[in-house]
């Protein structure tokens, strides 16, 4: 009888599990989707970058010695880290036709660098792996 009611509680605890992990297994990072105004994809070069969107790239030159991560948008994100991208961006292409404002900290908060429309290169020493929000301006 004993063993009976491990086997059931057993078995509960596995259906448990199967039924929860879906849950456990979505990913943190939102997949390609380039519907979206705000998306995780990896090139190189600025040609990488859409019409119409802002790029950040992990490395220097545009992910200049080979495909990495690329953040794309069009619209304020206040946190890049639900992108899995905070402090991370090297070099950035902006191809809209507004300036923007890329931000130290989470929140639109602390340093601020302007991006203007078209602008493009390398964040160096004092910006490089700080990027945490940004917004455009209109
Ligand atoms: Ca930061």
């Amino acid at each position: 009888m004993k063993s009976r009611v491990g086997l059931a509680a057993g078995v509960a605890a596995l259906a448990a599990g199967l039924l929860t992990a879906p849950a456990y297994a979505a990913p943190t990072v939102q997949a390609e989707n380039r519907a979206a105004d705000t998306y995780l994809t990896s090139g190189q070069g600025k040609t990488a970058c859409p019409s119409g969107r802002l790029c950040l790239y992990k490395d220097i030159n545009y992910n200049g010695g080979g495909s990495a991560a690329i953040l794309v948008t069009r619209a304020k994100v206040t946190s890049l880290g639900s992108y899995q991208f905070n402090d991370e961006a090297s070099s950035y292409f902006n191809n809209t036709s507004l300036s923007a404002v890329l931000y130290e900290n989470d929140g639109l908060r602390g340093g601020q660098l302007s991006i203007r429309s078209q602008g493009s290169g390398n964040l160096g020493s004092s910006w490089n792996d700080k990027v945490s929000s940004l917004q455009f301006l209109s």
